[in-house]
């Protein structure tokens, strides 16, 4: 299994619950180490482009609403087989659906509100690294 990096960000909601540091502690029991971190405002435009592959779905603007509506905590997280790991650490997109001991099984309100985003795969973990942390250099 290779070394990956992936995007991990803590979604509004969550910092909203002051739950940062026992979600960053789920990656860390998984051993995944974080390699770079901010806590940030994202902008109308940050978030629109951040999520511009869902830009024609009905939930759009509801996301992007979401995703500005307070800070939120960005984290790269690398080890083996990341992307993966942390998909299967933050459960299924909608909490009712999240398998329990999941991220947002036990941190998320709603579908709307679901505590965290991770990558997808490999191709868009690059793209979101690079989008919040440039000056990263790559593995
Ligand atoms: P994320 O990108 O945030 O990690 O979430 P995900 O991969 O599990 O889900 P994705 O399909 O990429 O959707 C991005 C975010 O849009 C919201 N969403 N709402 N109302 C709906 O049917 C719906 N579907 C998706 C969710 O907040 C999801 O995290
Ligand atoms: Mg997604």
């Amino acid at each position: 299994m290779a070394i990956e990096r992936t995007l991990s960000i803590i979604k509004p909601d969550a910092v909203a619950k002051n739950v940062i540091g026992k979600i960053v502690s789920r990656f860390e029991a998984a051993g995944l180490k974080i390699v770079a971190a901010k806590l940030v405002q994202l902008s109308q435009a940050d978030a629109e482009q951040f999520y511009a592959v869902h830009k024609e779905r009905p939930f759009f603007g509801d996301l992007v609403k979401f995703m500005i509506s307070g800070p939120v905590f960005v984290q790269v997280l690398e080890g083996e087989d990341a992307i993966t790991k942390n998909r299967d650490l933050m459960g299924a997109t909608d909490p009712k659906k999240a398998a329990p001991g999941t991220i947002r099984a036990d941190f998320a309100d709603s579908i709307d509100a679901n505590a965290v985003h991770g990558s997808d795969a490999a191709e868009t973990a690059k793209v979101e690294i690079a989008f919040f942390f440039p000056e990263l250099k790559p593995l």
